[in-house]
């Protein structure tokens, strides 16, 4: 409304009727215009991967989102129907003021039309910054989430593996970062997501919106890797360890699920063994489906557990097509 009310022409030196049409049509250009990104947008959620969605309904009502979008289509539509009648209605007026009253009656109807929308004008708004914030990962792709307690190795797993430095993104709704590696086995492309803060802490300590962003990467297709650290120094006792791996399998369940029990090198041997002798009862329980003894800071170590992985799960998933 502001810059319709800026680039409201004077229309000095017009004929009157001149004055009136080209008055009408900034109106409609400014709300056209202004409006455009409407098209893109349908085009981007109609195709938007659930996961984003899961992101977006945290915040947002998909109901209200698609009320906002239909009134938007419909008052553009409007406002160029009444476009194309009232410019000729201005054109037929016969005295001054019959052309006053249709250019009221005119550009009245093109606002309120547009007024009625203004509610879901500022929803969209906040959706397409949203959006513009949206963390980079692609939910085509096969991924590996790596979950596990702090100081566990998650991110110097990401790191080693990693062919480029991990990008560093925001995670909707939540104080917390996510992290995304990149790897290439044989022809498939992975990618490695640690998201610090999330999957490493009961989501019995979360709050009700972290809890939604922890169960949106359900959405995303791969595999769980959680990480336990044997070693004397590690964050938590190796049984609430283990205890952590079960409370979160409810959120990401319907994944297979992997332990790596990291840091071996540093490892006690009867800690290794307890930890074996863990990770086996939860494969027994059907919380996992295998275990591999790591070392994230040496590549060939941590690649070959992400291979593995790979192997036994994601190329059964994502078949690679041939060229
Ligand atoms: N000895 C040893 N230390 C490791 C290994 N992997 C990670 N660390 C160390 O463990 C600490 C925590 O690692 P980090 O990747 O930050 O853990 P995160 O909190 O799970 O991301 C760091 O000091 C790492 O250098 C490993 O395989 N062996
Ligand atoms: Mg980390």
């Amino acid at each position: 409304m502001e810059r319709i009310r800026s680039r409201y022409p004077k229309g000095r030196g017009l004929k009157p009727v001149d004055r009136e049409i080209t008055r009408l049509q900034t109106i409609r250009n400014i709300i056209i215009d202004r409006t455009s990104f409407i098209k893109q947008l349908v085009r981007l959620l109609d195709n938007l991967h659930p996961f984003y969605w899961r992101l977006i309904e945290i915040e947002f009502n998909r109901d209200e989102i698609h009320k906002a979008i239909s009134c938007v289509s419909k008052s553009r539509k409007l406002i160029s129907s009444f476009w194309d009648k009232y410019r000729f209605l201005l054109l037929a007026s016969e005295t001054p003021r019959e052309l006053r009253r249709t250019s009221t009656e005119a550009r009245g109807r093109m606002m309120s039309s547009i007024k009625r929308c203004s509610k879901g004008l500022e929803l969209l708004r906040s959706l397409v910054v949203f959006l513009q914030h949206l963390p980079s990962i692609n939910p085509e792709i096969p991924t590996i989430i790596v979950a596990g307690p702090p100081s566990t190795g998650k991110s110097t797993l990401i790191k080693t593996v990693s062919t480029a430095s991990p990008q560093v993104a925001p995670y909707p709704f939540t104080t917390k970062n996510i992290h995304i590696g990149h790897y290439t086995y044989k022809d498939t492309r992975i990618q490695l997501i640690d998201t610090p803060g999330i999957l490493d802490r009961s989501p019995d300590e979360m709050n009700q919106v972290e809890r939604r962003a922890v169960a949106a990467l359900k959405e995303i297709p791969g595999a769980i890797l959680y990480l336990v650290d044997p070693t004397p120094t590690s964050y938590m006792p190796l049984q609430d360890q283990f205890r952590l791996l079960a409370k979160i399998h409810r959120y990401t369940g319907g994944k297979p699920h992997y332990i790596a029990v990291n840091k071996v090198d540093e490892a006690p041997d009867d800690t290794l063994r307890e930890a074996e002798g863990l990770a086996k009862m939860m494969i027994g329980k059907g919380l996992a489906r295998k275990y591999y003894h790591m070392v994230a800071k040496d590549h060939s170590s941590a690649s070959q557990v992400v291979d593995d992985i790979v192997e036994d799960s994601i190329r059964q998933a994502h078949p690679v097509s041939q060229p």
